[in-house]
């Protein structure tokens, strides 16, 4: 749905879902009570090669498109946010290596994900969420090496990461232009792992903070040039954005699908709730809002798929998405009444995990700080 998808993309995505239904439908109300990430689960992922669509046949990945992806994403999105994140964790810290690194660095870093391994992106910090130009991480030139000093928070996957794309100063006095992108190894002495955040919501995806301490690259682990690394940074949000709200399309669907099934078998009145009108409206705005935000995030990627300028679609498939999956969750559970406030029905759970959405990969606010930048560059 949304998506004009091909044969083969339409067996991707009905692997996905049979993965899904195999996988993590019989477990996800344990590991979200228990916030458990699911490495052999997600290892048999990475079998399929899910975690590796974006990456090019040469390098020895899928090399499939954008669009397919994120139709594959979406259904990851329905069955579990956190675990669509924790494949988009990965693919977040690959997408700065394919855009910007050279083949052998893409090679490279191919050859730690594709067999798999797990990335990450480090680029916030306590003082840089929003204001991601503030990172404070420094990266100082000695010899034929960086030497990287710094912490990280919030970082998706950091916990069980190999290798991470590290943001960091390599000169202060230039501020955002002093910013640099770097590929770092997880096992490189002087990294610590600190904090294992107890989240709300996407409990199944690792969050964590990173310690760099004295940590010694090579230098040809800088990725493009010194000095571009916050482009490069908002290059690959831009192109991430879009994913995550394909994933936040498929939790928004769910939210029709859990309210639509309720409804058919709620007797209430002395008959299903689906017959009262004023439900009815509410499951149709859930589902005009799903079909909106999946459209948004499908002409948004068949743009990068094309590579023409996405950037304002972006910011909005992500905002809009995010948006309307938190407003779904919370008309499923008052759908459900009391059943859907209660532990024991799933939907509770699609509301803690919606709420990332609204927050992750630069906040909804972030996102219409960017959309009203390209509005007003138009007068
Ligand atoms: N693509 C390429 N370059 C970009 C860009 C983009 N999408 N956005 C900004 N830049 C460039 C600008 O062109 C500017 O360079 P020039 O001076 O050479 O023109 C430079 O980056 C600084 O841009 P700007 O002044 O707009 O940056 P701000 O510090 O005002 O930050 C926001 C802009 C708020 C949009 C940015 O910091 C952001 O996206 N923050 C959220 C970060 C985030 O998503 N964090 C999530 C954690 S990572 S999962």
């Amino acid at each position: 749905m949304g998506y004009v998808l091909d044969e083969a993309q339409k067996a991707l995505v009905a692997n996905a879902h049979e993965f899904c239904e195999k996988e993590i439908k019989p477990n996800i109300a344990q590991w979200d009570r228990d916030g458990v990430f699911p490495l052999e689960s997600y290892k048999r992922a990475m079998d399929l090669g899910f975690h590796i669509m974006e990456i090019p046949e040469e390098y020895g990945g899928l090399g499939l498109s954008y669009v397919t992806v994120a139709a594959v994403m979406e259904e990851f999105g329905k069955y579990d946010l956190g675990y669509a994140t924790t494949i988009m964790g990965t693919t977040l810290s690959l997408k700065t290596v394919l855009m910007n690194g050279t083949d052998a660095q893409k090679q490279m870093y191919a050859d730690v994900i594709i067999p798999g391994g797990i990335g990450a992106f480090a680029l916030t910090e306590p003082n840089a969420g929003s204001d991601a130009a503030s990172v404070k991480t420094k990266a100082d030139k000695v010899g034929d090496e960086y030497i990287l000093n710094g912490s990280k928070c919030f970082i998706t996957n950091a916990q069980f990461a190999d290798i991470f794309v590290v943001f960091a100063s390599t000169d202060r006095e230039k501020g955002v232009k002093g910013l640099s992108a770097f590929i770092v190894e997880a096992d490189r002495p002087g990294i610590t792992i600190d904090k294992d955040e107890d989240k709300m919501g996407i409990r199944t995806s690792n969050t964590a903070s990173v310690t760099f301490q004295d940590v010694h690259i090579p230098a040809d682990h800088l990725l493009g040039k010194e000095g571009s690394g916050f482009k490069y940074a908002m290059q690959t949000l831009d192109l991430a954005r879009p994913v995550v709200g394909a994933a936040a399309v498929g939790l928004a669907q769910r939210c029709v699908d859990e309210a639509g099934t309720y409804m058919k078998q709620r007797i209430c009145f002395g008959k299903p709730i689906a017959r009262l009108q004023a439900l009815q409206f509410m499951l149709a705005d859930m589902e005009i809002r799903t079909e909106t935000a999946r459209q948004m995030v499908a002409h948004c990627l068949s743009l990068a798929d094309q590579h023409i300028p996405y950037g304002r679609e972006a910011a909005i498939a992500k905002c809009y998405a995010g948006d309307i999956a938190f407003q779904n969750a919370s008309d499923c559970i008052q759908i459900l009444g009391g059943y859907g406030y209660s532990r024991e029905y799933p939907v509770e759970k699609l509301l803690r995990d919606a709420k990332v959405l609204q927050i992750y990969e630069g906040t909804n606010q972030v996102q219409r700080v960017v959309v009203s930048g390209h509005v007003l560059a138009r007068y």
